[in-house]
């Protein structure tokens, strides 16, 4: 798109919707002032957000170093969206160590002894650019390199599994019947060529060649493959010890990393990734609850997530994104904090939080 049209065309989605934070920190003079190169560079990283004007965020990294090449923007949008002023220099600072927290959600009640956990980082290795630069070859080569490094990995009991993948002829293909299941049981990702915003960013790209899953025996460790990263590292289980699933989490990441080149990482941003929403620990960390009472048994969550925002988490369907409650109120809770913060405070802050609103939807029956 020429320049002008391009500087136009952010400029009329600036006012129709202020929430694009691209738009919203966009300046045609900075984009001017770039050579043709770092201009194509550019409108390749913001295409989501001009094409999608109702984006969030609006732009994906299309390479590691996009974030201090092109710095100008990037730290607008980042400051904005993670809520940290532009005077403060954010520094990611890495720390798994829960011991010196409270872990067991069923000293909040025993009702909370069993509830399904989930928490997961993202990862980008440093020798393939971001998904969204990545090309066919390219993708099918990173899988298979995760594969043999799940190879390693299978050997240690504690993480023994197979690799499941959706790459037409590849040697661990599964069919499309395992392929539903598996999304059926919130195990594997959807069909991301359904996704706009990730179609107009390059990191749908090739579907569904290089991708797939690594799953545990105990099909309570999982890494995705070629979605919005390269890697999606996660852990899950019914139970109410926070702790457990942390330490598992941390100690796959470690197993992984031996294998592995050497991750994307900065020491400004952390974990490098592809949207910036993810950046820092690159941890998304849930569990469900049922509140019927704070969502009038599923039918509004508005007073929930009113109360949640106060205390640092999101709120969304126990479904996944865009998802409803449940009619018993079923939700999942996610500390909102993911750069600035350690792994160890957004864990000790869905506890803090699941201990609120649990004492919000029963009245702390104990008193
Ligand atoms: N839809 C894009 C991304 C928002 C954050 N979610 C991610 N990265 N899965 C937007 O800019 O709205």
């Amino acid at each position: 798109m020429p320049s002008q049209q391009l500087i136009s065309t952010v400029e009329t989605i600036k006012q129709a919707r202020p929430e694009n934070l691209m738009a919203r920190h966009f300046d045609g003079d900075y984009y001017l002032s770039l050579n043709p190169v770092l201009r194509q560079r550019l409108q390749k990283i913001i295409a989501s957000g001009v094409e999608n004007p109702d984006s969030s965020m609006g732009a994906y990294a299309m390479n590691p170093q996009d974030y201090d090449q092109f710095a100008p923007l990037f730290d607008a949008m980042i400051h904005d969206f993670h809520g940290i002023p532009s005077s403060v220099e954010i520094k990611q600072i890495h720390d798994w160590d829960t011991t010196r927290t409270d872990c067991d959600l069923a000293a909040i009640d025993p009702d909370l002894a069993d509830v399904s956990m989930r928490v997961r980082v993202a990862r980008n290795v440093s020798t393939f650019p971001l998904p969204g630069a990545m090309d066919k070859q390219q993708r099918i080569d990173f899988e298979n390199l995760a594969a043999s490094a799940f190879n390693e990995l299978a050997r240690d009991p504690a993480f023994g599994g197979k690799y499941l993948s959706i790459t037409p002829g590849s040697p661990h293909e599964i069919g499309a019947g395992e392929y539903d299941r598996r999304v059926k049981a919130h195990q594997m990702f959807k069909d991301m060529s359904a996704d706009r915003y990730l179609n107009v960013a390059g990191i749908s790209g090739d579907w569904p060649y290089g991708r797939g899953m690594y799953v545990s025996n105990d099909e309570e460790f999982l890494v995705w493959v070629g979605e919005e990263d390269h890697l999606r590292i996660m852990a899950m289980q019914r139970g109410g010890n926070l702790g457990e699933l942390f330490e598992r989490l941390n100690t796959g990441l470690e197993k992984l990393t031996l294998y592995l080149p050497p991750f994307a990482t900065s020491p400004k941003y952390g974990a490098i990734t592809s949207c910036p929403t993810n950046l820092g620990a690159g941890m998304r960390a849930s569990l469900h609850m049922k509140l019927p009472k704070l969502t009038g048994n599923g039918s509004d969550l508005t007073r929930l997530k009113q109360e949640a925002s106060h205390l640092g988490v999101a709120v969304r369907g126990a479904g996944g994104e865009h998802s409803d409650a449940g009619e018993d109120g079923l939700v999942d809770i996610s500390p909102s904090a993911r750069l600035g913060v350690t792994e160890m405070q957004i864990m000790q802050k869905l506890y803090e939080a699941a201990a609120a609103l649990w004492k919000l939807e029963t009245g702390d029956k104990r008193g």
